[in-house]
């Protein structure tokens, strides 16, 4: 568990629609700027399907391989098999968390969760950790919920919730300190580094943040 906390630490989140170049440059950059996990997320419009996702997925994957980051597949459970991605990360409305368990094996399980209940259910089901959000205001997810803020973090680690947490949503630059004070082990980010037209500085910026507590972000 103190591993994963540690990979946690800056979840890089992307897929072919959140980049305005070319995703494998993207995710290049941003692991040479310190991000520690990478979850394909192939989402919204104009999102690739059937054997050009598959491609992609390869492609990210085999990035990731070189540099030791592990790969973790949004959603497409059986596309995480397929290629023998490191893990899977499911929301709500997905399939069950105990039949993706049964199906994946030892392999990393993500869940979102949006409340205590949730996150308590999805850990007795087989979740390796939860992801928390939306911290703040983002328009990367058209059906993300209402902004939630760091403090259900808090709430949840209050009630004794000790497995890995990462907080996601409209995290960038100055904002990563309360949702780790509030008890996240890491952050997990999608267009702050996506959208840079440098990931790997994008990303580099983020994890000074992480890992100096007093940093005043004014001073950079
Ligand atoms: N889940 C909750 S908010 C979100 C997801 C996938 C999108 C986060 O994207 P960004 O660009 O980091 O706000
Ligand atoms: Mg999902």
């Amino acid at each position: 568990m103190e591993s994963l906390k540690k990979t946690l630490k800056l979840y890089f989140v992307m897929g072919s629609p959140n980049c305005d170049r070319d995703p494998r440059e993207v995710l290049r950059e941003a692991i040479a700027g310190g991000v520690t996990l990478f979850q394909f997320r192939e989402k919204g419009k104009g999102a690739l399907e059937g054997l050009e996702k598959k491609q992609l997925a390869q492609d990210l994957q085999q990035i990731c391989q070189e540099n030791n980051v592990p790969f973790i597949v949004n959603d497409d459970v059986d596309l995480a098999i397929e290629i023998g991605a490191d893990g899977v990360h499911i929301g709500q409305e997905d399939e069950p968390v105990s039949e993706v368990r049964a199906k994946i094996g030892k392999l990393i399980l993500g869940v979102s969760a949006h409340d205590l209940e949730e996150a308590l259910y999805a850990i007795e089901k087989g979740a390796d950790y939860i992801g928390v959000g939306p911290m703040y205001e983002t328009k990367t997810k058209e059906d993300a919920r209402d902004v939630m803020g760091p403090n259900m973090i808090k709430e949840m680690r209050e009630a004794g919730l000790v497995l890995p947490i990462v907080g996601i949503g409209g995290i960038g630059t100055g904002l990563i300190r309360p949702v780790i004070e509030a008890g996240a082990d890491g952050v997990a980010v999608v267009s702050a580094i996506s959208k840079s037209v440098d990931s790997k500085s994008a990303a580099e910026v983020l994890s000074v943040e992480l890992t100096t507590p007093d940093l005043n972000v004014e001073s950079i």
